[in-house]
């Protein structure tokens, strides 16, 4: 191996001098996951089935609960799946502009699973800097999408990294012309000191929803309010977000663990999520040969396989590889046509991001999911269907 391979003591002297640029820190190779940011939103419906379940429900009350719960689903992939699965928290590949991630979730098999119709993701790198990436997930048959974009600020110090996250995501459901507007938690990540990085979050997320009911959720680490680790608290009401009275529900318990949920009208407390019993589905992606060259496990493979192989030499040889074709790209837009996302539109913010929620609440108010009127904005993203449906490449 070269001598650029950064030792555990220089990467963390590299993060408590950081510029601002995670792709430019050179991070040890037992560190390195071999798996694109653009593949992150999966874990926005590693359970389809819960996700589908909020549009067959026909009472508003019931339904934020629903949302709630899928939400809280959705935490335990996105957040803790590297550290439960490989060890500890990974830096992924650094997604080029235009990157695609796409694919289907599908029951595992030989678990029983009632038939929910297909459930779509479509991912795709809109910007490089700073890195965001844009998503949809959609199930026809039971009239629900999902959609949002995803960026993040990272602030360091000597032992501890921060990472604010940028974007929202918003729910719609068909049949009630009903939106959710989903903000995102704070995050950071702990035991860098002890050579295992993984992330907690802190902070809250928000639900907003046009039928008027909201949620609170606030997150909380070891040591906190209940002493253990990915622990949760949420309040549901009836009113908008931080409106004064009693909620209607209140729910706590781990993320990654179980959660119950208290009726404050009766005292009534029941199970609300186990993470570790629920029906198991996968997400499977087209075989490599019928993929696009930008579709991401596809245009990484060989930068992938040299990461497993902890080929430092290699990764470096095939990342610039990525890296002078995206360059010679941009130099050819510069001279002609802009780049021009595939199936996401930028447009003016209308929702603000991170945790304002008064101006959440009432930009609700202005349809969130349409975009028409405004300038294009590096700062808000939103999918259009038609582009995928007319488009050449499928999931
Ligand atoms: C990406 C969007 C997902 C949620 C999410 C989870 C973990 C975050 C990731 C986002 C962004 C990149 C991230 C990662 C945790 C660690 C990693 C901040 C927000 C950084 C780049 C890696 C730093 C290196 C350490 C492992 C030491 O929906």
């Amino acid at each position: 191996m070269s001598n650029n391979v950064a030792s555990w003591g220089s990467f963390i002297k590299s993060i408590a001098s950081y510029s601002g640029d995670l792709a430019s820190m050179t991070a040890p190779p037992f560190i390195l996951s071999p798996v694109s940011l653009t593949e992150y939103p999966q874990f926005w419906a590693e359970h389809p089935d819960i996700f589908v379940a909020i549009a067959e429900e026909a009472d508003p009350e019931k339904r934020i609960l629903l949302v709630t719960k899928w939400f809280i689903t959705t935490l335990r992939g996105q957040y803790a799946s590297r550290n439960e699965q490989l060890g500890s928290e990974k830096k992924p590949l650094n997604p080029f502009l235009g990157e695609i991630f796409m694919g289907k979730y599908q029951p595992a098999a030989g678990t029983p699973t009632r038939d929910i119709g297909e459930t779509i993701l479509v991912s795709e790198q809109v910007s490089h800097h700073p890195p965001i990436t844009a998503y949809s997930i959609f199930n026809d048959k039971a009239g629900i999408e999902l959609q949002g974009f995803s960026g993040f600020k990272a602030s360091f110090s000597a032992a501890s990294i921060g990472v604010k996250q940028v974007g929202h995501a918003l729910v719609y459901i068909k049949e009630y012309d009903e939106h959710y507007l989903i903000t995102l938690p704070v995050l950071h990540i702990e035991g860098i000191l002890s050579f295992a990085p993984y992330v907690e979050l802190e902070g809250h997320s928000f639900i907003q929803s046009t039928s008027g009911y909201s949620a609170d959720l606030s997150y909380s680490g070891k040591g906190y309010f209940s002493g253990k680790k990915n622990s949760f608290k949420a309040t549901i009401s009836k009113s908008a977000i931080k409106q004064e009275g009693k909620p209607l529900y209140s729910i706590k318990g781990q993320w990654t663990g179980t959660s119950m949920v208290k009726n404050e009208a009766t005292g009534k407390e029941e199970l609300f999520y186990d993470s570790k019993s629920t029906p198991q589905y996968t997400f499977s992606v087209k075989p490599l040969e019928e993929q696009h060259e930008y579709e991401s496990r596809k245009a990484w493979l060989k930068v992938s396989e040299a990461i497993k192989l902890g080929d430092y030499d290699l990764i470096s040889k095939e990342k610039s590889k990525i890296e002078n074709a995206q360059r010679d790209l941009r130099k050819a837009e510069e001279a002609g046509k802009p780049w021009q996302s595939r199936f996401f539109v930028a447009c003016d913010p209308r929702v603000n991001n991170g945790d304002k929620y008064v101006e959440l609440s009432t930009s609700l108010g202005n349809k969130p999911n349409s975009c028409t009127n405004g300038a294009p904005s590096q700062q808000n993203w939103r999918f259009v269907r038609e582009k995928y449906d007319k488009g050449e490449i499928k999931a």
